[in-house]
This record gives structure tokens, C-alpha cells and sequence, in this order.
């Protein structure tokens, strides 16, 4: 019996035995469970043909292999990798399917170049028996390219269907926080995994903060030494961070590392010297310190060299530079840094010296090369940026007034204040997070235009290695749909009975993600 028919059967016992009527459920848990003709496909591809014939896969012939015609060839190591990971999602998807054992992915940087792997148009044509996945960029080939990621399969029965497609957004990212807890490095690692499950494109890996600062740092090892949890078991050597950034390169996923400062910085005090402001009860130092000292030489000799070395360290082209939530009571209380107020005539507007901070820093990024992002009271403070400054909406009040002021002003923004996945409450939250529309505020098209994208932030003062995984997924699937989809795609139940599916497929391949409602998978019966 088929999996679908037993499912449907399973369902009609439940409604008899039970005398189960739909006006038992919650009002907000009232979604009819109809299978969506899309199957589990998420995020919905652009265009799919549904009404042509599928092409159902006939296991034992199925194979994944570069076109004839194609561009990338042998040489491209980085498809060559994915068409070798997707072999156990096809014994996955194929129960009688022959496999050899697990094939361990090799990490190597060095050989590979993007130029080798170019591809034609973004574009899947089914023509028996064989179906040839056609993208313009190798990123395209390999959001596309196996069982786990090509988008026109679906989940009970593996078929395959021509469709079109490429993402809304360019920027799809996810934040998240290895200083409130210290993540394993195998915690990391899943959650690309089931990042590029979901077509997520950049990790935000926001590293250090105050409570602990992990980055092991060649330059200045004393960071890590006194600001990390424990010096050798909770902290991110240069070989880890590699490979973090290698395993995300394989999956197209960019790894931007977030350095915030001045505030959120406590850490960073431990390991070195006079960074930070000495706060002053009166007119005595009283022990404790607040934001980075910005009045200081010896500061910008500091991050002159820091920043250097992290640019060095993260490929990207662009690195977060954070700059929120300044605390200016200490800065408020220091005698020395009334006076530096005065002689540069702030008077009390302490947002001034803010500003004169990260204005230096900005300067000495940019020597590095390097693009950067900002969270928004960057911004709002009036603080001069390079035009490619890519600005990070954050804060819930009055979201839209600030992505008008911000495209207003001509800087690409990210949108992340409805998408704090760190707030959890009773119910089908996901919901909430699939019907924001990031482009609803007042704007011409130019402006529109510059929302790249959004992040789904998972900040960690409650969440470690336990509980991250189930928290973020599938709730971070709901923005990856959002953030890939066509606009119009907004059906909630169609949502559902997708999303309920797909989060099976992630269970299945061990990724565990926490059900949407009361429900099974049927991979629990196979
Ligand atoms: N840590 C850092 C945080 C937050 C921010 N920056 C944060 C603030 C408010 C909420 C959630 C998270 N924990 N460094 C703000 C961007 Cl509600």
C-alpha cells in the first residue's frame, strides 16, 4: 500500500473512531491538512509545471552527472562534492535504492575557482529519461543539483518536474550567537547542512559578545585565552573556522563574521588592556568597564590590526561591524571622556561620540578591503558610509519608516525585526514569520530594489547545543520561503501541508526539527 493511501486511510479511522469534527481545533491551529499539489516542495521554486506529466525516477538507473553540454566538468570539485553528498539522500528517497557506503566529502579549498564551474541559463527541462538541471551560475547548479536540494521533488514519491527557478532576495541569511553559549562545532555544521536544505545562503556568525569571546585570534591569542569560556574546549581555532568556512562554500553559503563594537564588548576587556572604558562611581574608577574606550590611540593600533587579520581569515567581501545598543552611562560618568567631549564640542549628545568611534573604524575596514554591515542606530546616528554599506534593520518600532529612510537615503538593507527566532511562545509562530513582506513600506521601485534580503536571528541567551536545532528549524524555514519565494506565494494551508512535510524530510535526514501541530512523518513507519 502506498504510503499516501495508508496515510489517507490512518486519517478516515482517526475521524470515525473519534466522531472528530474541525471545529475542535484552536482557531489558530485551524489549518485542514490537504496535500498541496506542490508535494513538499519548499521554498516553492518560481515556476513549476505541475499540470505536465511528472517524471517519476526509476531508482536503480538514477544518477546525478554532468551534462554533455555542460560548462563545469570534472574540474569543478565543488559540484563534483554535492552530486557525492547527495548519495545517501537517495537511499533516503529510494528504499530499494543501491548504495555504496557513505563517501566522506573532502574539504579542499585550494583547487577549486568559480570561473570553471559557470553554467547556462537557471533552468530544469525534463525530457526522458533524462532531466538536465541548467543554472548561470555554479550556485544556481548546486541549489538545484541533488534529491536534497533539487526543488521539484517531492518528498513520499521522488518525481521530477520542469520548473524555472532563481530567488526573490539575494541575501538569505541566518544569525548565529557562539558567545552566549559556546556551539560545537558539529552544531555549526548541521545547521549549514539544513541552511542549504532550506536555500539559505549566508551565515551571520555573530562570534564574540560580551559574556564570552571564543575567536581564537593569531594576533591577539590573549582574547581567547581570558574572554573564552574555557581556552582549548570553547573556542573556534583558525583550522575550525576554516573548515566552518569550507563546509559553507561547498553548500553556497557565505560565512560573514560579526565583530560588534563598542558595546557588546565585555570579553574583549579580559584578554586586553585598557580596550575598554573605566567607569567611575564619583570621582574614583569603580572597577567596572563599559564600551570600547573611544578616546584612546592605542585603541585604533588595536582594531587596526584585528581587523586586518579577520579580513585575512573570512573570504567575504563584507564583515558586520555591529554598533548597537551603545550603553553611554559609563562613557557618561569618566572625567576623561567629558573632557575628549568638550574639546571636540559634543556637549551631552553622546550618539557624537559614537559616531566619531565608528566613523574611525569604518575608515580602517575599508583600508582592509573589505565591505561591511551595520546595524541600523549606525545609521540613525548620521554616521557617513560607504555607499555599499549594507544596513541591518532590526529593531520592531517602526520597521518600515526605517527601511523608507534607509533605501530613502540609497544604502542596501536586510530585514531582521520580525525574524527574532529567539522569542518562542505557544503556538504556530511560523505563521507570523511567513506573512511579513519585506518591501510593504512606502518607497519607489529604486528603493525597493535595495532590500537585498533578511536574516532569521537566533540570539543565544537561552539556547545551546540542547535546544538550538529544534528552535530554529523548521520556524526558520517559514523566512527561507519568504526570502526565496515569488511574492505572491502567500497561501498559508498550502504552507502548511509543504512545511509539514518538509520539516519530515528534515527529521528524516537527522536534522531534528520540531512538528508544526500534531502530526506524523511517515518515515516513522517505513
Ligand atoms: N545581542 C546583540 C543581542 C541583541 C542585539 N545585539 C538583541 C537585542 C534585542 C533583542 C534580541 C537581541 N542579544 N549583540 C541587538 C541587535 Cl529583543
Amino acid at each position: 500500500m502506498s504510503a499516501t493511501l495508508r496515510l489517507a486511510l490512518l486519517l478516515l479511522a482517526v475521524a470515525v473512531c473519534q466522531g472528530y469534527q474541525s471545529n475542535d481545533i484552536d482557531e489558530e491551529d485551524e489549518l485542514v491538512y490537504e496535500p498541496s499539489k506542490y508535494g513538499s516542495l519548499w521554498p516553492l521554486p518560481q515556476k513549476v509545471r505541475v499540470s505536465e506529466v511528472s517524471f517519476k525516477l526509476p531508482s536503480a538507473s538514477f544518477k546525478i552527472v554532468d551534462a554533455k553540454e555542460s560548462s563545469a566538468g570534472p574540474s569543478c570539485s565543488l559540484l563534483q562534492n554535492a552530486y557525492r553528498r547527495s548519495e545517501p539522500l537517495l537511499c533516503l528517497a529510494f528504499s530499494d535504492f543501491i548504495c555504496s557506503p557513505r563517501v566522506k566529502t573532502e574539504l579542499h579549498s585550494k583547487t577549486w575557482k568559480e570561473e570553471n564551474c559557470l553554467m547556462s541559463t537557471d533552468e530544469l527541462t525534463v525530457d526522458q529519461p533524462n532531466a538536465v538541471l541548467k543554472a548561470s551560475k555554479v550556485w544556481g547548479a548546486l541549489r538545484g543539483e541533488a534529491l536534497n536540494k533539487l526543488p521539484i521533488i517531492t518528498y513520499t514519491k521522488p518525481q521530477i518536474r520542469p520548473c524555472i527557478d532563481f530567488p526573490r532576495f539575494a541575501h538569505r541569511g541566518i544569525l548565529l550567537d557562539t558567545s552566549r553559549h559556546f556551539l560545537p562545532i558539529k552544531v555549526i555544521l548541521a545547521n549549514l547542512e539544513a541552511m542549504a536544505m532550506n536555500k539559505f545562503n549566508v551565515f551571520h556568525w555573530h562570534i564574540v559578545d560580551d559574556p564570552s569571546f571564543p575567536y581564537l585570534s593569531r594576533t591577539f591569542p590573549q582574547l581567547s585565552q581570558q574572554g573564552a569560556y574555557h581556552p582549548y574546549t570553547h573556542v573556534y581555532t583558525p583550522a575550525d573556522v576554516k573548515m566552518i568556512i569550507e563546509f559553507a562554500r561547498l553548500r553556497g553559503i557565505r560565512v560573514i563574521p560579526e565583530f560588534d563594537t563598542p558595546g557588546h564588548t565585555q570579553s574583549w576587556g579580559k584578554g586586553q588592556k585598557d580596550l575598554l572604558t573605566p567607569c567611575y562611581s564619583g570621582t574614583t574608577p569603580s572597577g567596572t568597564f563599559g564600551p570600547v574606550n573611544p578616546i584612546l590611540n592605542t585603541t585604533y593600533s588595536f582594531m587596526r590590526q584585528l581587523f586586518s587579520e579577520i579580513s585575512s581569515v573570512f573570504p567575504d567581501a563584507y564583515v558586520h561591524l555591529g554598533g548597537d545598543e551603545v550603553d553611554f552611562s559609563c562613557w557618561r560618568s569618566n572625567p576623561d571622556i567629558q573632557n575628549f567631549m568638550e574639546q571636540q564640542g559634543f556637549g551631552q549628545d553622546y550618539s557624537k561620540l559614537e559616531s566619531f568611534y565608528i566613523q574611525k573604524l569604518l575608515d580602517i575596514v575599508t583600508t582592509t578591503q573589505k565591505g561591511y554591515m551595520i546595524w541600523q542606530e549606525v545609521f540613525d546616528n548620521g554616521v557617513k558610509l560607504k555607499p555599499d554599506t549594507v544596513v541591518h534593520v532590526w529593531m520592531g518600532n517602526r520597521v518600515e519608516e526605517e527601511m523608507q529612510n534607509v533605501t530613502e537615503a540609497g544604502y542596501t538593507t536586510i530585514l531582521s525585526s520580525p525574524w527574532y527566532l529567539d522569542y518562542i511562545s505557544y503556538g504556530q509562530d511560523w505563521q507570523k514569520y511567513y506573512k511579513v513582506e519585506p518591501l510593504s513600506f512606502k518607497g519607489t521601485e529604486a528603493q525597493k530594489k535595495l532590500v537585498i534580503g533578511g536574516e532569521a536571528c537566533l540570539w543565544g541567551e537561552y539556547v545551546d547545543a540542547t535546544n538550538l536545532t529544534p528552535r530554529l528549524w523548521p520556524r526558520a524555514s517559514a523566512v527561507a520561503e519568504r526570502l526565496w519565494s515569488a511574492k505572491e506565494v502567500t497561501d498559508i494551508s498550502d504552507a502548511y501541508s509543504r512545511l509539514s512535510m518538509h520539516r519530515c524530510r528534515l527529521v528524516e535526514r537527522g536534522i531534528p526539527a520540531e512538528p508544526l501541530f500534531t502530526s506524523f512523518c511517515p518515515h516513522e513507519y517505513k
